[in-house]
């Protein structure tokens, strides 16, 4: 009898169609009534599908399913995830880590030059015909210039080795220092800012940096300074952040992920010194299939009795 897998949301269409061929696949996001769906399903469920952008993974949900065993998340952050929750019932929780660490750095690049180089702002200037007008305003150089990384982990050190070719100085702050790596370390994050030119945000999400950016830490920033977050929303006070921004505290800032995403506050719509992408840190085709691979190599690993290729520890 095939196990039943409840996918919070989809992999690409092959992807789903091998899950169909090994799994009973619940598709909740296509259900008109996911509560009722959840209600008669809840003893067959063995597995879940999560990710990032679909219904977290509640300490609720995981209750009201006596039978989930494992939960594998297209994605490296697991903060959409009740952790402890799984762990007090010994559910397994497996990710995506490494296969999108170049992806989601290109990204926090892609961020950098085009705050920096003002990239949006001058594609705009073209078509609206302005440069008939006249030259398009000076952007910063990235050369020279110093960044601080906060989260110096797997996407962190793919972003500081890019940032070191284009020739930058790169600090870093995070729980310890990292001896075996190259760039400085900084004690404190307000330290780090007050000397960052660009501020990197590449750490995870979670209670642990609820909103380690704040007021302060981007005045340290100053009104020169750029903010880059490829992390998750909710390191940032976003609050402060428009604040800082419409107050020009900082002089910009590139976005690619929100608080209560796809929910964007409107008054970034009218500002032309920030960069915003709508999640996309690791969404390319290449990054995309190998992660539903990973996925699904977990789940028939799971089932299979044989090791998990990347299991998040407990
Ligand atoms: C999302 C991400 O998983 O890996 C992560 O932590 O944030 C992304 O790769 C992806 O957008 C699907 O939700």
């Amino acid at each position: 009898m095939s196990k039943t897998l409840l996918a919070l949301g989809s992999l690409l269409p092959s992807e789903m169609e091998e899950l169909d061929r090994h799994f009973d696949v619940i598709k909740l996001w296509k259900e008109e009534d996911p509560e009722a769906t959840l209600q008669a399903h809840k003893n067959e469920i063995q597995a879940i599908l999560s990710r990032y952008d679909g219904k977290g993974v509640t300490r609720r949900m995981i209750e009201a399913l006596p039978n989930l065993e494992m939960i594998a998340q297209f994605g490296v952050g697991v903060n959409n995830i009740d952790l402890t929750a799984a762990a007090e019932r010994g559910i397994s929780v497996t990710n995506t880590p490494d296969v999108l660490t170049a992806d989601t750095a290109d990204t926090a690049l892609a961020l950098l030059l085009a705050v920096s180089r003002r990239v949006c702002e001058a594609d705009m200037f073209v078509r609206c015909g302005k440069w008939l007008n006249g030259a398009f305003p000076l952007g910063n150089t990235l050369q020279g210039k110093t960044v601080g990384i906060l989260g110096l982990g797997r996407i962190g050190q793919a972003v500081a080795r890019r940032c070191a070719a284009f020739d930058m100085d790169v600090l870093y702050n995070g729980p310890r220092e990292k001896p075996d790596q190259p760039y400085t370390y900084c004690k404190s994050l307000r330290e780090m800012a007050d000397l960052s030119d660009y501020l990197i945000l590449t750490c995870v999400g979670g209670p642990e940096t609820e909103k380690v950016v704040d007021y302060d830490i981007l005045e340290a920033l100053g009104s020169k300074g750029f903010l880059i977050n490829v992390a998750r929303g909710s390191v940032v006070n976003q609050e402060d952040l428009l604040e800082a921004l419409y107050n020009k505290n900082i002089a910009g800032a590139g976005l690619d992920v929100y608080d209560n995403e796809p929910h964007i506050p409107e008054a970034l719509f009218a500002m032309d010194n920030v960069v915003l992408l709508p999640h996309i840190g690791s969404a390319t085709i290449e990054t995309r299939t190998v992660m539903g691979r990973l996925v699904i190599d977990n789940l028939l690993a799971y089932f299979n009795g044989e090791p998990l290729k990347t299991q998040v520890a407990a």
